[in-house]
């Protein structure tokens, strides 16, 4: 961090702009962080150019028509309307903006290695058109170290002086897809800045649309308290997860387990087992510090530990299919299987490393003859071949010589499916009050 910085010209300039709201905002990447977060500065009043590659998306919201479930439908048709969003694929517009967003996809490649390929690519759309008084932030979750040595560098070539003529932060996205109370806006925000004046704008833009930021002494500590809260989470499941394990082979209740542990009014925070880690963080994330660590020759056998308890719960879905069909005298080879729920996780239409999609597979490969029945997820691609979702409501469930529950949907029939169903693995504990021979629990 810098010493104290006296305030220049552009930065007196853009915190005016930032005070009255009349800042121009790109926001690039318009995906589940993206979108709420250009809805939430719109509504103070800023207007809010998105930035889109996407070109479906981009007119959708141009449209006015909504496809993030965490953005209320009539807010963004409203805001389009009026003008305050619109968007584009067109990074021209980089030179109208005063505040530029960073919200792209940071996943693994193959080799499971970092691919901050979209990062690199939009920090030199950005550089063509920086000037005096604009402000870059990356929230996009990284590796620590990835805002002052990759993004800075490239920002840098321009001639311009950080933290005089132009500023740079990372602020860490947290939006928990699906939760209806922590939103954008009451979801406390880490900043980091480059410098004391990176620091200081940044942390008046998130001000003015959320309620608490919270500043911190540089990117670095910000990158690195994401990673930390991704990982913590993953190596939580992973636990959970190997406890079932463990409790499988020990004929006791992990969901038992689970709860009465819960009934500590201290030190004990709730984990679940589940069919395995879906989504594009949590399985995703931790990995990108295992990256970094070993830059410096460090280890990190927690998180890589944790990975494979996660990765193999698919697997252990599998034996329990496996066990119970020869249990009632059928085997994988030709079963009749409907998997319920291939989202990532409960009430959410991503089905992006999902569990539910794995066993899928998995089950494909074993030569069943498998369906699927997700009322958020329309169709799905397994290598080359495509498959739509059932409705629910037309199936004969007693036909199925086994359903297997993935993502525990509120809107499933419980008590009716545990009532038709001659078979069911319940991967995520939704059936526990309707016990019977027929349903089999992790
Ligand atoms: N899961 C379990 N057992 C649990 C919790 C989760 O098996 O006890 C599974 C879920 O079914 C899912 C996966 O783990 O497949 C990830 O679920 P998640 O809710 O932990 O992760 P995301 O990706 O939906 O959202 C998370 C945020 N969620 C929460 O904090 C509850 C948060 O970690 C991040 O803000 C967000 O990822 C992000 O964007 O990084």
């Amino acid at each position: 961090m810098a010493l104290r910085e006296a305030p220049s010209p552009p930065i007196l300039a853009l915190e005016e702009k930032i005070s009255a709201r009349t800042a121009v905002i790109v926001v690039i990447g318009m995906g589940y962080v993206g979108l709420p977060l250009a809805v939430e500065k719109a509504k103070v009043g800023f207007t809010v150019i998105g930035i889109e590659q996407k070109v479906e998306r981009m007119e959708m919201i141009n449209a006015g028509q909504n496809y993030i479930s965490d953005v209320e439908d009539k807010e963004l048709a409203e805001l389009v309307a009026t003008g305050k969003i619109r968007a584009t694929d067109d990074y021209s517009v980089l030179a109208k903006a005063d505040v530029i967003i960073i919200c792209v996809p940071t996943p693994l490649d193959a080799a499971r290695d970092p691919d901050i390929s979209y990062i690199i690519s939009t920090t030199k759309e950005i550089a063509q058109y920086l000037r005096p008084g604009q402000m870059v932030v990356l929230e996009s979750t990284t590796f620590p170290g990835t805002t002052e040595e990759v993004v800075l560098p490239i920002l840098a070539a321009s001639g311009l002086e950080i933290g005089v003529d132009y500023f740079l932060a990372f602020s860490p996205e947290r939006v928990d897809p699906g939760n209806k109370r922590f939103t954008t806006k009451n979801i406390s925000k880490v900043v980091g800045g480059v410098t004391e004046n990176c620091l200081k704008t940044a942390t008046a833009l998130y001000s003015q649309t959320i309620m608490t930021v919270v500043p911190v002494s540089s990117p670095k500590v910000a990158e690195m308290t994401k990673v930390f809260e991704n990982t913590f989470r993953a190596v939580n499941i992973a636990l959970v997860n190997e406890l079932a394990l463990l409790c499988d082979k020990m004929g006791i209740s992990v969901w038992e387990v689970v709860d009465a542990a819960a009934t500590k009014p201290f030190g004990m925070m709730s984990f679940y087992p589940g069919p395995g880690v879906g989504g594009h963080c949590i399985p995703v994330d931790p990995f990108y510090l295992t990256w970094k660590a070993r830059q410096y020759d460090f280890h990190t056998r927690f998180i890589e530990l944790a990975g494979e308890v996660n990765l193999q719960m698919p697997l252990f879905v599998m034996e329990k299919i496996n066990k119970a069909l020869n249990q009632a005298g059928k085997c994988l080879r030709g079963a009749k299987i409907l998997i319920l729920g291939v989202a990532y996780k409960k009430d959410i239409d991503d089905a992006r490393m999902s569990p539910g999609l794995e066993i899928m597979e998995l089950l494909i490969g074993a030569q069943a003859k498998v369906i699927y029945s997700d009322p958020f997820i329309p169709s799905v691609t397994l290598g080359s071949d495509s498959y739509a979702s059932q409705i629910l409501e037309s199936l004969a469930i007693e036909s199925f010589d086994c359903i297997v529950l993935c993502a525990d949907h509120s809107a499933y029939p419980y008590e009716e499916l545990a009532k038709r169903s001659k078979l069911i693995i319940d991967t995520r504990n939704a059936f526990a009050a309707f016990a019977g021979p027929n349903i089999v629990g992790l």
